[in-house]
């Protein structure tokens, strides 16, 4: 946790400076090769970046939603790729285990997640069960023994999971039950006999970012592994997880956006049109402002929601309104940053034309759009019947 003002100007401005000097001038190089060079991701190391929502007695910074917020409206204003790989050990990859898991499992994984020496991902999505996550079919069979369980199924489109050390895997430990309530969530090592990965999906952008099937068949995970010692609350496990993360994406949303903006005013202002920068036409300024206010008022959501949460508010109605806002409001800021640009949005040398792809998933990774939907209006619904 940082305690005041000027601490954490300080790691925002080293950030930003690592942002702007080292990945920006990256980007378009990860995007052509789908990979980040390692030179980069020892940088994001020494820089904490793996640790920044851990907590600080297992090496991380600890930062409150607050402050993790804010440091994602920096590190968004790059590639999504960079984003990504730090993605899951400060949110789905290890969150799991920060909220629920024992102090053994804490101790043990944590400091190794938080210094960025092992890298976590989250294993939810399966391809019969996306937005329905309640009815995802891989179980988890206690051996007679009672000493390991027996993991046996497939998840699919898991991010980070060719670079992952760890899984946080939802699994039906009663299979003879559906719905949320026989779901229960483990800590699967990718070198346990049994679990093997697909290949690498090809994307329609965040080249850089990897994903690829979790495939597990008569996986042994021993019992020490099931997140918090007890079945049957994995669903909510992984739905706590997905509050924090929902808000996570509506500030790395808001970020992108930022950025998408800058390149479009900067282009508005360099390009000439009968005989002015085309900056100077009000049909170009609509489009500026209009997303200059939208980025405002997203702004504003993200950070109220994260003070809610530092509040210890039950938050799920305001993540869901961030990521919902955000997400739509970003599409709508990059159609208009490649509009902005013309011709030369629809060129890859320009960024705005690889933003468009890469911010594309926001609407949908971490819940849909309408998923989002969904989760706020069952909140109200509830909520006014009580
Ligand atoms: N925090 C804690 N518990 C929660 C919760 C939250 N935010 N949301 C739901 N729960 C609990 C519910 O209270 C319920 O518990 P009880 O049975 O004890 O009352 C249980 O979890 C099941 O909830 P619910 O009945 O709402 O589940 P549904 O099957 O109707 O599904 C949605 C809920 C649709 C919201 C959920 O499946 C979802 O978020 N889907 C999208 C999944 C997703 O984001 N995937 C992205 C992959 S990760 S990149």
């Amino acid at each position: 946790m940082i305690r005041d003002e000027e601490t954490l100007s300080i790691l925002l401005d080293s950030i930003a400076r690592f942002v702007r000097e080292v990945l920006v001038p990256a980007e378009h190089g990860v995007a052509e090769s789908d990979t980040i060079p390692p030179a980069i991701v020892a940088q994001m190391r020494e820089l904490g970046l793996f640790g920044l929502s851990i907590p600080e007695a297992y090496g991380g910074f600890e930062l409150t939603m607050e402050e993790e917020v804010r440091v994602a409206f920096e590190i968004a204003r790059t590639s999504p790729a960079f984003r990504s790989l730090i993605g899951t050990n400060n949110g789905i990859g290890s969150q799991g285990i920060v909220i629920d898991g024992t102090a053994e499992q804490k101790a043990h994984y944590l400091p190794k997640l938080a210094a960025g020496d092992i890298i976590g991902s989250f294993a939810l999505t399966e391809a019969g069960s996306g937005s329905d996550a309640a009815s995802l079919r891989t179980s988890a069979v206690l051996e007679p023994a009672g000493t390991h369980y027996l993991i046996n199924g497939a998840k699919r489109y898991i991010t980070n999971a060719p670079e992952a050390a760890i899984f946080t895997v939802m699994a039906r430990t009663d299979p003879t039950l559906r719905g949320a309530g026989a779901i229960s969530a483990f800590i699967v090592e990718r070198d346990t006999p049994g679990l093997s990965l697909g290949k690498i999906d090809r994307k329609m952008g965040q080249q850089g970012a990897h994903t690829c099937d979790v495939i597990f068949e008569n996986c042994r995970v021993p019992v020490a592994n099931l997140i918090g010692g007890k079945e049957g609350v994995g669903f909510k496990t992984a739905m706590k997880v997905l509050d924090k993360g929902r808000l996570h994406i509506a500030a790395v949303c808001v970020g992108a956006a930022e950025r998408m903006l800058d390149d479009a005013l900067r282009y508005a202002l360099e390009r000439q049109q009968f005989g002015q920068p085309i900056a100077e036409f009000q049909l170009i300024q609509a489009m500026l402002a209009d997303s200059k206010a939208e980025i405002y008022a997203a702004r504003s959501m993200v950070i109220d929601a994260a003070r809610k949460r530092d509040n210890g508010d039950d938050v799920s109605t305001e993540a869901s309104c961030c990521k919902l806002f955000a997400s739509e409001m970003c599409g709508r800021v990059a159609d208009r940053s490649v509009q902005i640009h013309g011709g030369a949005g629809y060129i890859s040398e320009y960024a705005a034309e690889r933003f468009y792809r890469d911010v594309r998933l926001f609407r949908i990774y971490e819940g849909t759009s309408q998923i989002q939907q969904i989760v706020i209006a069952r909140n109200m619904i509830r909520a006014a019947r009580k």
